[in-house]
Order: structure tokens, then C-alpha cells, then sequence
């Protein structure tokens, strides 16, 4: 029987509702619910991939365990449970706790279930070595938010449905769907802030398919912007644009900022960044000028050399400009279901706990950076890694010189995946637990609520029935968790006593929050609620006990003198390489589904006709791209869309060597740009990782797979 359900897109931030048809165990059709309260319709090629997810046939449905003599063989639930714990014990037994290390991938921040077990695991094996992609992606966000708000959850949102001015650094939401600014249909809410007389301008050394919607477009170069926001500070306190009475009411640190700034006029940090010293002084005008207005900086500048500074700098932009807490301004969100008390209460708001104990990086919020997995896996001694639990990443294809880490972890004595299929890093695991389909499972965007541009509630209820031996990542938690601690006879039990424990949370969080909803209610309402707008809250999203933000965290400032050395030392430094994302991607993951395998390829190297003429590089040229790490081969892509010195590659590709188990995947290959990044080059705060502006040189005669 065929029938209509709706059901909340949980691949990106954008959390679009689909319309999905299901034809008895079949998903049928998908599209975008029109009725959607957040995103009316729109919809992306992945939600397609999705469908497809639930029936690709590479997709595992029991738990497999690896032979001694390679390949895999099917086993119970029980087996695969038991064997692994038991190995685990083991090591921790014999190593102690460290010695079993925890990397938990994306997908877990956008699923309910998946988000928990990461929370068990994490309480169960209480080991210093655990990763996770923040150290890639947002650390330097959030240890700014905590730093200037007091917490690292405290992450305003812009209001991008009423700014009249919105700056965007090192972020492409027409491509991405937008990241720490959830926005259904993004395209359109970019262009309606110019319908109404406002301004979207964009700094990227590429002129990206977002930059093509903007007013205007800055070309800059990569670590750039920690330099050019100090200089527009700086503008904005020479010319005294900087309402003192208003900042200091929200703000401690004014003087010391304006001290900070004082150091970088435009003229001295133009030529390092690339943007010469009137641009960078209209750009301060512009943001000052404009009734209302948010900067937004995100992936680009969090994984560049000067990540923690620029995200610092980012929210004292909004604050001094008078736009922190204001319509059309950058607001904390009223989510119906706020995780972050909780957050606050498990995760804490920590940094420097521990480090790591071969290169000494510090935890941020209880993980280590993931560019010193592979040495404290390969290092000898006290609280050497020996043993995985993988849940829900493929960090060989994600993170930093990702072949040294495939290396080190295919000579640990034991590792347990938690993922849908063998790939680039599962394939190299003992044990690998596969978990349900997310339409099988039903989710609540509990993170990923608090960042959209409006407060919206949407539970998806499951759609379909489970067909085959799978299970949900909670489930698996659950039972892994309990063994490894000891409690293996009560793992079924415990396991069926927290079955509903994820709803019922949600719905304790929905009755505590400050909107009339329930799970139940949410329930009777496929297409989600509308919140309303964003709201100002009055101070209530800053953190520190005297409720004012700080505009000069010292942590942060301590790092201003690296900049300098930056900015003075402009010499030639040859090309360096930057990512890119494109619409048919997902990070590393959904190459395998035909929807999104096809098209064109997406994975050439983009450089500009300059650099491609001075190396005698043609359009369409097979070329080898190499670091200090090692070598990929690539198609070259000449285009002027790039800026001169330097290009660009997407993640997420590299599958040949999983050909076998990745079929679709596997036919794609294409590079790993993670071969070419270099795990140590990490920028000195938090240890995060440097994947834009790797020094690389690229020459003729790439071997294309
Ligand atoms: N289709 C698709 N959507 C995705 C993903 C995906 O893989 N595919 N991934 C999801 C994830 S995990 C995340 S975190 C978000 C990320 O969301 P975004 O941050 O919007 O992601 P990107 O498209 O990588 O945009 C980063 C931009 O930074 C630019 N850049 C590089 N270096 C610098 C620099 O030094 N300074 C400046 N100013 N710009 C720089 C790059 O050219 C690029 O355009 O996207 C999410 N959405
Ligand atoms: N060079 C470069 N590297 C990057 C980036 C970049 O811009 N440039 N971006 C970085 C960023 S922002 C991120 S977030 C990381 C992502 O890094 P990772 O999280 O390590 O990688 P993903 O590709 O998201 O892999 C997710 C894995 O989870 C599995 N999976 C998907 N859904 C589920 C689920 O519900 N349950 C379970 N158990 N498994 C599931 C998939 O099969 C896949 O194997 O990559 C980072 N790496
Ligand atoms: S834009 Fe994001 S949420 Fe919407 S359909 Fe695509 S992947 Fe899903
Ligand atoms: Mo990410």
C-alpha cells in the first residue's frame, strides 16, 4: 500500500521537511513538503540519496567480523557484541583506560540517537583519547563562544530573515545549506535580504556559488581574516563609531580591544591579506552603516591558521557594532528543546584538562585534537592507543594525513565500528555493528534546532518498519557499553529499559522549554511548528556570572602577537590548497548512492590561469598534487573563479581502495585531499587543524585512476 509521511532531512543544518511515499518496506518517491513550516518545499539532491540509502545494496544489515585471512564473515549481534567488548576490556585491562581510544564522526550531531550513544560511549570508556571532527570543523567557534560568552554552546545565530547587512567569511551556504545558521532555501533567504535593501557580502579566496548571490566579493588570502576583522575594528574605533556607553552595558574589554585594533590599520595588514586598505575600510563602514547587521564567519576560517582568533573576533564585531542580541543582529536562539543545560551539566565548559602525551595539544570539552590520533596509536609507552571504537566517522578520509592514521590503525590490536558500511576506515575494523535507517529509527534535531534562523520544532516520528537485523545506534551503545563495563548479562535488559529513553528526554526537555509544545503535540504536527523569529534575550544567552559579554578574552588576545609576525612577514609562500564542498557531496559518505554519484566529477583541482600558465597547465590536464605529507593525482580545473596563489579540492573523495566494499563509491575514487593536509600543521590555541592554506605544488603527469 502506498502512503504519504513526512519526516525531517537530518543531513545538513537545514533540516528540510520531505514529503517520502512509501510503498510497504520501498520508499517510493521523496520530495520537499510544501507544507513545511521551516523550509516550504525546498529540498536537495540528498534527500534523495537518502531514500537510496535505505536500499543500497553495500549497505550492511548484521554485524560482520574480519577473518584473519582478510574479508568479512556475518555474525550475531551476541557474537559481535561480546567479542568486542571483550577485546576492549582486555586492553583496558592490561593498558588502562586511555588505551581504548573514542572517535566519534559528524552524523552524530544530527541524530538523536546517534548524539546519545556517542554521550554513553564517552561516559562508559572515560578515555582521554577521544576525537571527534570539532578539531576540523568548529573548536574554534565554540572555544570563542565560551571564552567571550561564558559557554560554547552560546552560539548566536544570524538573523538572516530581517539583517540588512550580512558578511559572511569563509563560509558557502548556497552550497552547504548553511552551518551554525540553519536556513531552509537558502538561496532565496540570501537574495530576499537584497530585495529589501540590504547587503550580502563575501570574503573567500574563491568566488563560490554563495559570492555569486552577494552584493560584492572579497578575494582573500587563506588566514586572512583574524587581520582583517582587527583592521575593520580598528576603522570602526578610529572613526569612532563605537557607541562606548551601549558596548560597555553588554561588554567588558572595550579599551583593551580598541588597544588591540590599534595595531592593525587597514594599510598594514592589506598586502598580507590580499584586500587593499580602502576596501577593507568601506567594509567597516558598510557593517557600521547599516540599520541592522551580522558578521558570520564558519568553516573556512575555523580551519585556517588563525581560526580561534577569527572567530574572537567575529562575535566583537557584532558586539561593538552595536548588532549582538538585536533583530537583524546575531541572536541566541529559544529552542523548544534546549540540550544545553544539559550539555552544560555532562560536557562542561572545559579546555586544557589534559594533553595529548606524545605533542602535548590540549582537550577542548573533552576531546583531544584529531591531528595527534595517528602518533599516540603509533608511540610506544605509557597510554599508547591499542584499541578503536569508531562510531559513525571514517577519519581516514577526514581528517589530516589520513593514510598515516589508515596506517596506524591497521596495526592497532582491536577496533569496533559503529557505520553503515566498510569503508576507508571501518574496513581496517575487527568488529563493525551496523545501525538503522534513520526513517526506521524517527530523530529530533535536538543540536542542530538551537542554530536555525527561526525557532522551529519538528518530530519525526518512524516511518518505516525495520526489515533486517539492524539496530539503533542508542541500542548498540547500550549493549556495547554495558559489556565493556562489566554488566554483560544485564545489557539486554538495560537496553529494553532504555528503549524510549531519547523520546522521553525530549519530550521532558519540550515541557521544561519556553514553548507550549510535547512530543505528542509535535506529533500531531507532520509538517513542525513555527516558533517565531529569533528574539532578542535581553543578555539571558551570555554566560559569565556578571552577565556581560568579554571583548577581550585572554586566552585569545595571547595569540595577537603570532598574527603580527604574520601580517609583517608577507613573502611569497607559493601555492597553498583550500577545500570546497559541492552540493552532491556529504563529507566522506554518501558517494555510494547513485543519485549523487552521477554527473559530472567534482573533484578536480581549481587553479587560476596565472599559476596554471607559470607551471605551462592546461584545462582538463592530469596533474599531481603534492605536500609535505604525500601525493594525489587529480584532473586540473583552470578558472579565474579561484584566486591567484591558490586552489582548491573538495574532501571526501579517496574510495579506490575500497572498491570492493564501496561499489559506487569505489567507480568515483577520485583524490583524498585529506592525503595531502598535514596533521602537523595545527594552529596553537586548541590544536585545530590548518586544511585551508597547505603549502602544495602541483605539476604535470598525475596518474588518473
Ligand atoms: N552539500 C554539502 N553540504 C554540507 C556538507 C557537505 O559536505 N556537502 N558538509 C556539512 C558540514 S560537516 C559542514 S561543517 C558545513 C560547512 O559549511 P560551510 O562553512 O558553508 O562550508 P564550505 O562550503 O566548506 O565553505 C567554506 C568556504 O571557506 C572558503 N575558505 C577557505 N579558506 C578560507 C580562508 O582562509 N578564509 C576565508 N574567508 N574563506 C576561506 C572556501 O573557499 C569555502 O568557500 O557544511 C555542511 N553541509
Ligand atoms: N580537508 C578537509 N577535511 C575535512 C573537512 C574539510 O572541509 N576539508 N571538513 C571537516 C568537517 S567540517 C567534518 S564535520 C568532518 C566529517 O568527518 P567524519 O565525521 O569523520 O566523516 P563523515 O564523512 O561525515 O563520515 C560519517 C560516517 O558515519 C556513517 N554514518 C552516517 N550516518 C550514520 C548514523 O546515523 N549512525 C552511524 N553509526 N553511522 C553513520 C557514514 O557511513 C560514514 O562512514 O570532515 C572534516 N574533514
Ligand atoms: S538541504 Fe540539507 S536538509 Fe535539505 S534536503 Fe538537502 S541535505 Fe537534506
Ligand atoms: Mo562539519
Amino acid at each position: 500500500m502506498v502512503e504519504t509521511r513526512y519526516f525531517s532531512c537530518n543531513l545538513c543544518e537545514a533540516l528540510c521537511g520531505l514529503e517520502v511515499t512509501v510503498d510497504g518496506e520501498r520508499v517510493a518517491g521523496i520530495r520537499g513538503d510544501a507544507d513545511d513550516v521551516f523550509s516550504r518545499g525546498h529540498v536537495c539532491p540528498k534527500a534523495i540519496g537518502l531514500g537510496e540509502l535505505l536500499h543500497d545494496p553495500d549497505r550492511l544489515r548484521q554485524p560482520m567480523r574480519r577473518l584473519a585471512s582478510g574479508g568479512f564473515e556475518p555474525v550475531s549481534w551476541d557474537a559481535a557484541l561480546d567479542e568486542a567488548a571483550s577485546r576492549l576490556r582486555a586492553i583496558r585491562e592490561r593498558h588502562g583506560r586511555d588505551a581504548v581510544a573514542l572517535y566519534v564522526g559528524n552524523p552524530v550531531v544530527h541524530s538523536l540517537r546517534s548524539g546519545l550513544a556517542a554521550q554513553l560511549l564517552t561516559n562508559a570508556l572515560r578515555t582521554r583519547n577521544r576525537f571527534d571532527p570539532n578539531s576540523q570543523d568548529s573548536n574554534p567557534r565554540l572555544f570563542a563562544c565560551m571564552q567571550v560568552y561564558g559557554d560554547a554552546l552560546a552560539m548566536p545565530v544570524p538573523d538572516v530573515d530581517h539583517t540588512r547587512h550580512l558578511l559572511v567569511l569563509g563560509g558557502n551556504p548556497a552550497v552547504s545549506q548553511g552551518s551554525q545558521m540553519g536556513l531552509g532555501d537558502v538561496r532565496r533567504r540570501l537574495t530576499d535580504i537584497r530585495t529589501r535593501g540590504g547587503r550580502v557580502i563575501l570574503v573567500d579566496p574563491r568566488r563560490t556559488e554563495s559570492a555569486r548571490l552577494a552584493d560584492r566579493h572579497c578575494f582573500i588570502r587563506p588566514g586572512g581574516d583574524a587581520a582583517l576583522l582587527l583592521a575593520m575594528l580598528h576603522v570602526l574605533f578610529r572613526e569612532r563609531r563605537v557607541d562606548a556607553r551601549a558596548v560597555d552595558a553588554m561588554a567588558t574589554g572595550r579599551r583593551e580591544l580598541a588597544r588591540i585594533a590599534e595595531r592593525f590599520p587597514p594599510e598594514r595588514v592589506a598586502a598580507a591579506i590580499g584586500i587593499d586598505a580602502d576596501t577593507i575600510t568601506a567594509l567597516a563602514r558598510e557593517l557600521s552603516d547599516a540599520p541592522s547587521a551580522c558578521v558570520y564567519a564558519r568553516v573556512g576560517v575555523c580551519q585556517s591558521e588563525f581560526g580561534p582568533l577569527a572567530c574572537w573576533l567575529v562575535e566583537a564585531l557584532n558586539i561593538v557594532t552595536g548588532n549582538l542580541d538585536r533583530v537583524g543582529g546575531a541572536m541566541f536562539s529559544a529552542p523548544a528543546a534546549d540540550i544545553a543545560p544539559l550539555g552544560r551539566r555532562l560536557v562542561g565548559n572545559h579546555h586544557g584538562r589534559w594533553r595529548s602525551r606524545v605533542r602535548g595539544l590540549p582537550e577542548l570539552l573533552g576531546a583531544l585534537p584529531s591531528a595527534v590520533m595517528a602518533e599516540e596509536m603509533e608511540t610506544p609507552g605509557d597510554g599508547q592507543i591499542r584499541g578503536l571504537v569508531c562510531l559513525a566517522g571514517n577519519p581516514v578520509l577526514t581528517t589530516p594525513n589520513g593514510p598515516r592514521l589508515e596506517r596506524a590503525i591497521e596495526g592497532l590490536e582491536h577496533v569496533v565500528a559503529i557505520d553503515y558500511y566498510l569503508n576507508e576506515t571501518t574496513r581496517h575494523a575487527h568488529i563493525v555493528l551496523p545501525p538503522r535507517h534513520v526513517f526506521e529509527t524517527g530523530n529530533y534535531d535536538v543540536i542542530l534546532a538551537r542554530l536555525t534562523v527561526r525557532n522551529v520544532a519538528r518530530y519525526s516520528p518512524p516511518i518505516l518498519e525495520t526489515s533486517d537485523d539492524t539496530r539503533d545506534d542508542w541500542s548498540i551503545a547500550c549493549e556495547l557499553a554495558a559489556r565493556v563495563l562489566g554488566a554483560g548479562r544485564l545489557a539486554g535488559p538495560i537496553t529494553r529499559a532504555a528503549r524510549s529513553a531519547p523520546e522521553r528526554l525530549i519530550d521532558a526537555l519540550l515541557r521544561m522549554g519556553p514553548h507550549d509544545v510535547t512530543l505528542d503535540s509535535l506529533r500531531d504536527a507532520p509538517h513542525g511548528v513555527d516558533l517565531g523569529p529569533l528574539r532578542p534575550s535581553g543578555g539571558a544567552g551570555i554566560h559569565h556570572p556578571d552577565g556581560r559579554a568579554r571583548l577581550a578574552p585572554e586566552a585569545l588576545v595571547a595569540d595577537v602577537p603570532r598574527l603580527e609576525r604574520w601580517i609583517d612577514a608577507v613573502d611569497d609562500v607559493g601555492l597553498v590548497l583550500i577545500g570546497r564542498r559541492h552540493l552532491r557531496d556529504n563529507n566522506s559518505w554518501m558517494h555510494n548512492l547513485p543519485a549523487l554519484a552521477k554527473g559530472p566529477s567534482r573533484a578536480a583541482l581549481f587553479m587560476h590561469p596565472t599559476d596554471a600558465a607559470a607551471r605551462g597547465l592546461t584545462d582538463g590536464a592530469a596533474v599531481r598534487i603534492e605536500s609535505r605529507t604525500g601525493s594525489v593525482d587529480a584532473t586540473l580545473r583552470v578558472t579565474d573563479e579561484m584566486r591567484p596563489g591558490v586552489v582548491s579540492l573538495p574532501h571526501g573523495f579517496g574510495h579506490a581502495d575500497a572498491r570492493d566494499t564501496l561499489r559506487v563509491a569505489g567507480a568515483l575514487a577520485g583524490p583524498n585531499a585529506n592525503a595531502l593536509t598535514d596533521e602537523a600543521r595545527v594552529e596553537p590555541v586548541l590544536g585545530t587543524s590548518i586544511l585551508n592554506g597547505v603549502p602544495v605544488e602541483v605539476r604535470a603527469g598525475g596518474f588518473l585512476r
